[in-house]
């Protein structure tokens, strides 16, 4: 299967915006009188922001109004982007800038697919913006991952067929996603966790171009 493109998640394989994302909801759920914490967040990996705030509602037993959920999700993300503000290239974890040169050299087409409605801002933040060919995110979907479509728009928009992607993810949904897609998925993580992944590499560091042309 000749690769034709690779799809990178946002969060956890290109920068660490989920430490933002933790202080943005643990800002929010402690004035609910919720405590939050970095476990918690993890469960939180490549779910959207609507699914977020549910699971914290969930865990301590709130329900609120569509309209109240509306307000709480502009307030948590009001806090985030103050907080990604201050993001700037040097948030890009080593070995992106490397890996996306060596896929650009040999016609490699490069797509972004991200749960989030931010990741244009995020990529613009670590200056990586018109590396992309391009970008589907939050804002361009309906169902969020485990479903495939974040994958199979960023293949649409890329112009190729889902079999000639590689998908690289952090999240365990985002592989089941990937997978659903019909691509090969690459994770970012632990193998124990990320058990559907066809390959798993502690970091996108450690993941090279080799090694994708290969599959
Ligand atoms: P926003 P990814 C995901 O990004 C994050 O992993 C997840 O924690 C976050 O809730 C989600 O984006 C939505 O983010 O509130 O900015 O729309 O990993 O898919 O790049
Ligand atoms: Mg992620």
């Amino acid at each position: 299967m000749p690769v034709k493109a690779v799809i990178f998640d946002l969060d956890g394989v290109l920068t660490d915006t989920a430490h933002y994302h933790f202080q943005a909801w643990q800002a929010l759920a402690n004035g609910l009188g919720i405590a939050f914490t970095e476990h918690d967040n993890e469960q939180l990996k490549g779910v959207d922001r609507l699914g977020s705030l549910r699971w914290i509602l969930q865990h301590a037993n709130q329900q609120v109004s569509a309209e109240e959920e509306n307000r709480l999700m502009q307030q948590k993300n009001q806090r985030y982007l103050e907080l990604i503000a201050h993001m700037s290239p040097a948030d890009l974890f080593a070995g992106v800038q490397p890996l996306f040169a060596a896929l650009r050299q040999s016609g490699i087409k490069i797509g972004l697919a991200s749960a989030s409605k931010n990741a244009a801002l995020v990529v613009v933040r670590l200056g990586i913006a018109d590396q992309f060919d391009y970008i589907a995110d939050a804002n361009k979907v309906v169902n969020s991952k485990p479903d495939p479509e974040v994958f199979l728009l960023a293949a649409k928009g890329l112009g190729v067929a889902p079999g000639h992607c590689i998908g690289v993810e952090d999240a365990v949904a985002g592989v089941e996603a990937i997978n659903r897609a019909g691509m090969q998925a690459i994770g970012i993580g632990e193998p124990s966790v990320l058990k559907n992944a066809l390959k798993v590499y502690p970091s996108v560091q450690a993941l090279k171009f080799a090694d994708l042309v290969k599959l």
